[in-house]
């Protein structure tokens, strides 16, 4: 039973939109749950992302099964490499990054990582994830030995994704990486959007509600915002994208 990517689906059939949060393990002291979970449990975030480019401590195996007990939304790995496959979440995106040519990234990986999902239980959301540039080089591009999609390309991501979806990926993730300088352009969101009937997350670089707004219009159905959540919980933000979501 994919409960998770149901709900995504049955979102998006009925025009609805997301909003998911990224959290870096490394950044979030297990100390302070308590006080973030009662603000992500009372703002109107749908999904809860977990993971980076790199892992400097061993945090993850603590906080995913912790955020999982105490958060409303569901905690689902964004793994950055196979280190962050850690137990107790509700679900990983289990990302092909099909914007590349890394081959360990696009099938090597999920070799060795496949019989512990098995066991794990986890529900697994076949991702096609797609870098594109942002402006300058994020840890995501640097990390993942691969060159992103140029920006101003729309119609490369657009065959990237239909590609993905015909090898049937469930869900793509276009992202701008962390700290995206500028947010992907909403000509590629739309382009790839009108191409691929799978669902659509997009985040990287997202700081103010205008641009929320305008990935929101250009076909995204889920948006993710991990920096500026990051930098501050109860920013005004994280009261517009919920706002913004209920008007579709
Ligand atoms: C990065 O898409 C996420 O993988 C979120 O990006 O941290 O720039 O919001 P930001």
């Amino acid at each position: 039973m994919r409960r998770i990517l149901q709900q995504i689906k049955a979102l998006k059939a009925e025009g609805k939109k997301g909003f998911a949060i990224l959290i870096d393990p490394d950044k979030l002291e297990v100390d302070a749950l308590p006080a973030l979970a009662a603000k992500i449990n009372a703002a109107g975030i749908d999904f809860v992302f977990v993971g980076g480019s790199l892992l400097l401590n061993e945090r993850i195996r603590v906080l995913v099964p912790a955020l999982r007990q105490v958060l409303r939304p569901p905690v689902i790995l964004f793994p950055g490499n196979l280190n962050q496959i850690s137990p107790g979440a509700d679900a990983i995106l289990f990302l092909s990054l099909i914007s590349g040519r890394n081959p360990d990234l696009l099938i090597g990986n999920h070799v060795v990582a496949a019989p512990l999902l098995k066991q794990s239980g986890m529900e697994v959301l076949p991702t096609g994830y797609m870098l594109i540039d942002s402006g300058r080089p994020t840890s995501a591009h640097y990390m993942s030995n691969t060159m992103p999609i140029p920006h101003d390309k729309p119609e490369i991501a657009a065959c990237t994704a239909m590609a993905g979806e015909l090898l049937g990926l469930q869900l793509l993730y276009m992202d701008g990486g962390s700290g995206a300088e500028r947010t992907i352009s909403t000509e590629m969101i739309s382009a790839v959007a009108g191409a691929v009937e799978i669902p659509l997350i997009v985040g990287g670089g997202i700081r103010n509600k205008k641009q929320a707004e305008a990935i929101l219009k250009a076909g995204a159905d889920i948006i993710v915002v991990g920096n500026a959540f990051e930098a501050d919980a109860e920013s005004p933000l994280m009261q517009d994208i919920p706002a913004l979501i209920a008007q579709f």
